[in-house]
């Protein structure tokens, strides 16, 4: 389906619709959370402050070098433990799930936070047309592996392909999300065009960038940065403000664009939706 540049709502519009929203349905999507508290931050910052280390480590350029992605034709195949594995374009499956809009507190480790209005669809739609078997108690995510755009991924500095994953229940879960756009619009390159994981609850690391791979699997993947730095980056990232990293201290993030630090909540806020995820595991103790 395209989408006509008229159909297209503008930043204005859209944050005053999300204020009538707010009282209700927004609520019961399950998308955001606390009404005014969570101003989402602005296009302009969501699009020039990225975390894409296959660009570069440095979140200012990354917008600049990452024009040259070209996020289309693009292929995403689904395999492993499923009944059904496919292949399929990245616009076909926009059709055929749908596109929602959501609105997530995005909290990174390096201590910032943003809040950024995702268009996508849940995870878990497409996880069960794929028709999981019961063998599949993992999912691992694997980011395109292209040297020649992925300027990057010319040196090592993180094991390549960027992979991730997430055990099946929480894959399944109705927050987790497979995005293909922001404020109604087509997702930047610079935040993981043309189709990106976002798993509101986690470190932002494990909403891992350009995906080409879902694979279902009996084990638990290794994944990219638990590989490169393990002191600081584990398999589980929940948002925890009472267990500190090696780089330090997560119990307060800076909102970006704010002046005065926030107290981090347990589960970047979505206790409530997700806490019965880790029913009988000690939360402080999942790195
Ligand atoms: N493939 C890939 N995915 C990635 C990253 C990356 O370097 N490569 N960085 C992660 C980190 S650390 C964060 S905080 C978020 C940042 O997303 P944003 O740039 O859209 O805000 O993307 C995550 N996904
Ligand atoms: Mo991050």
């Amino acid at each position: 389906m395209r989408i006509a540049p008229s159909e297209i709502t503008p930043e204005s519009v859209y944050l005053d619709r999300r204020r009538l929203l707010t009282g209700g349905a927004a609520l019961l999507a399950g998308g955001l959370a606390r009404a005014d508290d969570d101003k989402p931050t602005s296009w302009d910052v969501i699009t020039s402050y990225n975390n894409f280390y296959e660009y570069s480590p440095d979140k200012h350029a990354v917008a600049e070098l990452a024009k040259n992605l070209r996020p289309r034709p693009w292929a995403v195949t689904i395999e492993g433990e499923v009944a059904r594995p496919r292949t399929l374009d990245v616009d076909e499956l926009a059709r055929e799930f749908g596109v929602q809009q959501r609105i997530y507190r995005l909290r990174c480790v390096e201590g910032w936070s943003m809040v950024i209005p995702w268009d996508g669809f849940p995870l878990a739609e497409l996880l069960k047309q794929a028709q999981p078997t019961s063998r599949a108690r993992y999912v691992k995510f694997v980011t395109l592996h292209d040297p020649a755009r992925f300027y990057g991924q010319r040196r090592p500095t993180l094991p390549w392909p960027y992979t991730e994953g997430l055990t099946i229940a929480e894959a399944m879960h109705p927050l987790t999300l497979l995005a293909t756009g922001l404020y109604g619009k087509a997702l930047p390159p610079q935040n993981g065009a043309p189709l990106r994981l976002v798993v509101p609850w986690k470190y932002g690391y494990k909403s891992i960038k350009s995906i080409v791979a879902i694979r279902l699997q009996e084990e638990q993947p290794a994944t990219t940065w638990a590989q490169a730095a393990p002191g600081d980056y584990g398999f589980w990232a929940n948002v925890n403000p009472r267990v500190a990293l090696a780089r330090g201290t997560q119990s307060r993030e800076n909102r970006v664009g704010e002046l005065r630090k926030r107290e981090t909540l347990l589960f970047n806020g979505y206790a409530e939706q997700v806490a019965h995820l880790y029913a009988g595991m000690d939360v402080d103790k999942l790195r």
